[in-house]
């Protein structure tokens, strides 16, 4: 049985929200999770990728600090950085959020690495996640599964745009 609730995302989105479909956020104390969504994965393929937005309104600072998804055994927080020309990852222990200001999980940079999939991301899936926050504690969010197109969300920066199956 897939533990995915296909679907589900974009009717509950039709019916709320009147804004683009890939605006959804979830609240957390002080931290506005804003547009979580993995990339949809190529056939076969057994590692995916998350990004999201975190703003921190509060005064104190706060950090991402482990993330679970009952789609993969295992999700580790990445960093993507760019060495010689080649784009590279490395596993990172958390991520600031700083007081008053925000992380950006985004193709290029920062990520989720959704390690061991249960079964491929096709667009319009919705992975719920877990975010584990060190000071706000912890939030269940829905993972919005898109394509490339919808996840460049009108950025047009092609060169910060790689692909995590062959970076690993
Ligand atoms: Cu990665």
């Amino acid at each position: 049985m897939s533990v995915f609730k296909r679907g589900a995302l974009a009717a509950s989105l039709l019916v709320i929200l009147s804004a683009p479909a890939f605006a959804h956020s979830f609240k957390l104390g002080a931290l506005e999770i804003g547009h979580p969504w993995a990339r949809e994965t190529p056939a076969g393929a057994k590692t995916g990728a998350g990004y999201l937005t975190v703003r921190n309104t509060g005064a104190q600072p706060d950090r991402l600090i482990a993330v679970s998804t009952p789609g993969a055994a295992t999700v580790e927080i990445h960093e993507g950085f760019t060495e010689n020309g080649v784009a590279k990852m490395r596993e990172v222990e958390g991520i600031e959020i700083p007081a008053g200001g925000e992380a950006k999980l985004a193709p290029g940079g920062f990520h989720l690495m959704l390690i061991d999939l249960k079964e491929g991301l096709a667009e319009g899936m919705s992975v719920p996640a877990t975010l584990t926050f060190e000071k706000a504690g912890t939030v269940e969010v829905e993972l919005a599964v898109e394509n490339m197109a919808y996840g460049r969300s009108g950025k047009s920066d092609a060169k910060s745009d790689h692909n995590h199956g062959h970076a690993h």
